[in-house]
């Protein structure tokens, strides 16, 4: 044997060991998401080409999210929970299905978000805002002559009927927004009398909480309760969807962020945390057609994005409807005296 030969025998010795070695494998993160599909799919991609982590993103309601965490608290696989309304991520927090983790850039968030971060033992923090409304198809309203709404108690005359769609507020984060708003508006007797009121106009309870106003958008419901920047995102769609904030006062939510206790890949989470934070990567919601107002001070508040200032919103208590007693205690009353009714 010659000793290029020998050389050569080595070498291709060499290249089999290499390749027979098992692939480095790739780092992970589990994200469930509660915002819409297309936004979670941007920060998906975007996250996964910035950091090179392989991201497993699956895309639910905020009520379904915390009934998935709570069912793995032995043994979690998600690793993070972005977006979807503030209550269920502060009910998550005080039971310990979440963990604490401090931005870097908790300093730089308005003041509505930092509140929901220390709220909630900084184990989630805020990273956008909206107000919740009442919205119509207008064509189909004027077709159908229906008055226009103006305020939350019209939803309840009867040339409504069949005419309204919202989520079930077990599932929906924005109903249960809903449900908490007219709790806090009415009063807790009044406001049933008012659910149970609107119950009778309802065509359907969706599972997610902005398909009502989709359906609208369609022409499948005239009439549809859900955050105000779904709406626009229909109408900047080209849909003739009309967006009211009700006379009385409205909700809104702090759509957050939870890192969750026991995550696998902690410290991926943490990146994807101060990732989904910085002023860059929440200027960038537009891209989605998501008009939520950013948590970010530095952030861009995107084009036709409802105006929280000038709109009559309620002095939402975080604390008491996001807490686990009276969530719980609402949705059951929901179910009990709401849900069975007839209609
Ligand atoms: O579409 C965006 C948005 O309205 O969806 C979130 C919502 O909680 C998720 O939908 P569900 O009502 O089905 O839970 C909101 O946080 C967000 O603004």
């Amino acid at each position: 044997m010659t000793k290029k030969n020998i050389v050569l025998g080595f070498a291709l010795a060499a290249a089999c060991a290499i390749s027979a070695l098992p692939a480095q494998a790739k780092e992970k993160l589990n994200v469930l998401c509660a915002a819409d599909e297309e936004w979670c799919n941007l920060m998906k991609s975007t996250f996964e080409k910035e950091s090179g982590v392989d991201v497993s993103m699956v895309r639910k309601s905020s009520g379904e999210i915390f009934a998935h965490i709570k069912a793995e608290a032995r043994n979690p696989k998600v690793d993070i929970w972005w977006g979807g309304t503030g209550d269920p991520h502060l009910q998550a927090a005080a039971e310990e299905l979440t963990t604490e983790y401090k931005s870097k850039q908790i300093d730089n968030l308005l003041e509505w978000a930092q509140n929901q971060a220390k709220e909630g033992d900084y184990k989630t923090v805020g990273i956008y805002a909206g107000a919740l409304g009442i919205g119509y198809n207008e064509e189909l309203l004027k077709s159908k002559g229906l008055p226009a709404p103006k305020c939350w108690a019209d939803l309840t005359d009867p040339v409504y009927k069949g005419e309204i769609q919202m989520a079930n507020p077990n599932s929906s984060g924005t109903a249960y927004t809903a449900l908490a708003t007219v709790v806090q508006l009415f009063g807790e007797e009044k406001g049933f009398e008012f659910l149970a009121g609107l119950h009778a106009n309802i065509n359907q309870y969706t599972k997610s909480g902005s398909a009502p106003i989709k359906a609208s958008a369609r022409g499948e419901t005239t009439l549809a309760i859900t955050f105000m920047h779904d709406m626009v995102k229909q109408v900047k769609k080209g849909f003739p969807i009309k967006v009211v904030a009700p006379c009385e006062g409205t909700g809104y939510e702090v759509g957050s962020m939870s890192i969750i206790k026991g995550a696998r890949n902690l410290e991926n989470a943490q990146k994807f945390a101060e990732f989904a934070l910085r002023p860059d990567i929440q200027s960038m919601a537009e891209q989605a057609k998501a008009y939520q107002v950013p948590s970010n001070s530095g952030s861009t508040v995107p084009e036709g994005a409802p105006k929280l200032t000038e709109i009559k919103l309620i002095n939402y208590d975080f604390a008491t409807y996001g807490s686990s007693d009276t969530r719980k205690r609402l949705l059951k009353r929901w179910d009990d005296e709401i849900k069975s009714l007839p209609r």
